[in-house]
């Protein structure tokens, strides 16, 4: 990777490098002389943290409990071992691990060599971590050893061969005892994460410039292959530090990480890293169910939870029962899909807690409702960007401002919010408009009071109580299918998950495979398990919209009508 370098485009000169584009260089000198770009690295603060916050617990893991100052020193050895294997500045490294403390001290290794990780969920597989591999050539891959009943040593191996770049595998579980991975003893191999740990560099830290890549998020994906995201150390620690004030997070702050920390909303919203900015402590949940979160909270004295809607409910289901002391929670916030009203409502009496709702997005802008805000707020809205450099525009479909109060397009610009994918001009031309704003795909309504509810979505995307499916994805897997004529993937209610997905196949003549047939094949092709769609319609033709295109929107109200629910309200 190229060092910051200034390139003219259309829109005035950027701090672009030839494979993301970065913000023209007058946003930039604003973004810094408001102190929102600061300069300082995640390496940077981790050191100071250190030093001072230096016998303060930092994360527990399981029966693990490592301070500051053994999350630095670990953090120091990992990086010399894995500088020892050539991994340096700007390689970018797909990291796959599920809640343990070692994500925090991989994630802190490659800040400090200023290596760019490349954040995957737990639940991805072949197709999907082929794919960050080609679209970022990484050198590297750190894995669990088994998690969660898969070998990712097998499909490790499976993967270096069809990656020229990738040369270094790095297994995490297999050395930690009673761990995650203690059923798969061995690193099938491969280095293991302890064996790579060594004396620390001598010498100051590599510089890291703060305008570079600090890592690359993923994209829920709408139309085509799921982008990366590139995020720079400015602009995300800046979310960071806004989000950790905005929550008040301070030392005595304990957070419960329950939902797949590699997410941006429990890794930076204000997430592990705004609790090791605030010098607090994190709490790693091996599994998200109530049955392992609650006796967590009530052990570690829990302060802060981070859930999406489906999870907040079973949270409340079980806290009814009253079995577990969840007196130290103090605030549970609550995104990545639409918490129902009448949800929020009950999270305060029977949690005992105060609700945040937060509505972010991994290309950037998170809005949050405020600890002060009136009750109605907290349960009713989604809250406003955190900062006040974030610009929001509501447009109709010809990209013209809608009037005040009435739903439309959410687009958002601003000092965290990406002007570009990696490596993805040509898709960039639609997905931002002209002037830099990204296009969120999201139907969403200002109050006069300035908070935004989210009303709906407008982009092909199914939100399964917060993981994203892109629709065409599934569809192109099931049109690979010999008996498969046409597909189309839709959202439809759920009760828990908001919304669940439907494959309604037209198959070709004669045939007639069977539902269960056709999520085996998705299964089978290597997508993630929450691609798989939940149900399977098979119907001899599809609705047509006037202009020959099918009617989702269609499909989805019949077949609503045909099971007797009512159409889920998105797009
Ligand atoms: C978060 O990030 P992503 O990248 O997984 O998904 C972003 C999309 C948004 O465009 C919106 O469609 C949906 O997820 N969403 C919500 C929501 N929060 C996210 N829809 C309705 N209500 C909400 N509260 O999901 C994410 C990133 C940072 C913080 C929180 C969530």
């Amino acid at each position: 990777m190229t060092s910051e370098t200034a390139v003219p485009t259309t829109t005035g000169t950027t701090t672009r490098t030839g494979d993301w584009p970065g913000w023209p260089v007058e946003f930039a000198e604003r973004y810094r002389a408001a102190g929102h770009w600061s300069g300082e690295t995640f390496g940077g603060l981790l050191r100071e943290r250190a030093r001072r916050f230096a016998g303060r617990t930092a994360v527990v893991c399981g029966e693990r409990r490592w301070t500051y100052a053994d999350l630095d020193a670990r953090v120091d050895r990992l990086a010399a071992g894995l500088a020892g294997r050539g991994v340096g500045r700007g390689d970018r490294v797909v990291v796959q691990l599920p809640n343990v403390a070692e994500f925090l001290q991989v994630l802190f290794a490659l800040f400090r060599l200023g290596a760019v990780p490349v954040l995957a969920l737990p639940a991805h597989r072949r197709v999907e971590i082929g794919r960050f591999l080609e679209q970022s050539g990484a050198v590297a891959y750190v894995v669990p050893g088994v998690h969660g009943g898969f070998d990712h040593r097998e499909l490790a191996r499976e993967l270096l061969p069809q990656h020229p770049d990738l040369r270094l595998v790095v297994v995490v579980g297999a050395d930690v005892p009673g761990g995650f991975g203690a059923d798969a003893p061995g690193a099938g191999g491969f280095a293991a994460l302890a064996d790579l740990e060594t004396d620390p560099l001598p010498g100051p830290d590599p510089d890291v410039d703060p305008g570079d890549l600090a890592l690359l998020q993923l994209s829920g994906g709408s139309t085509g292959v799921p982008k990366l995201i590139p995020r720079t150390t400015d602009d995300y620690l800046y979310s960071v530090r806004a989000g950790a004030g905005v929550c008040a997070l301070d030392p005595a702050t304990v957070y419960l990480a329950v939902l797949p920390v590699a997410h941006n909303f429990p890794l930076s919203s204000p997430g592990v890293l705004g609790v090791l900015h605030a010098g607090g402590t994190v709490v790693m949940c091996p599994h998200p169910a109530p049955d392992v979160a609650l006796p967590l909270v009530a052990r570690e004295r829990v302060t802060l939870a981070a859930l999406v809607p489906p999870l907040a409910q079973l949270w409340l289901q079980a806290a009814a029962r009253g079995a577990h002391d969840l007196t130290s929670l103090r605030l549970l916030q609550v995104g990545g899909a639409r918490l129902a009203d009448e949800v929020a409502r009950r999270v305060g009496s029977v949690l005992g807690c105060e609700l945040q709702q937060v509505f972010g997005m991994a290309e950037g802008m998170v809005a949050y409702t405020r600890l002060d805000d009136p009750e109605e707020v907290r349960t009713s809205t989604q809250g406003r960007p955190v900062s006040p450099d974030d610009e929001v525009r509501l447009v109709d479909d010809d990209d013209v401002d809608v009037p005040e109060g009435a739903t439309g397009h959410l687009l958002v610009r601003g000092p965290y919010t990406i002007r570009g994918y990696y490596r993805a001009a040509e898709h960039d031309r639609t997905a931002f408009t002209a002037d830099g704003y990204y296009r969120t795909g999201d139907l969403v309504r200002r109050r006069a009071d300035g908070n935004l509810v989210v009303e709906g979505r407008a982009k092909d995307q199914v939100n399964r109580g917060g993981e994203k499916i892109p629709v065409d994805e599934v569809e192109a897997v099931l049109l690979a299918h010999p008996a498969v004529l046409d597909v189309a993937v839709v959202g439809l209610p759920d009760p828990h998950l908001g919304e669940r997905t439907c494959a309604v196949v037209v198959p070709v003549a004669g045939a007639a495979p069977t539902p269960a047939q056709l999520r085996g094949h998705v299964r089978a092709h290597g997508l993630a398990a929450y691609k798989v769609p939940d149900r399977v319609e098979v119907v001899p033709a599809f609705p047509h919209t006037a202009v020959g295109k099918v009617s989702r929107r269609r499909l989805r109200t019949l077949l609503a009508e045909q099971l007797g629910e009512k159409p889920a309200a998105v797009g």
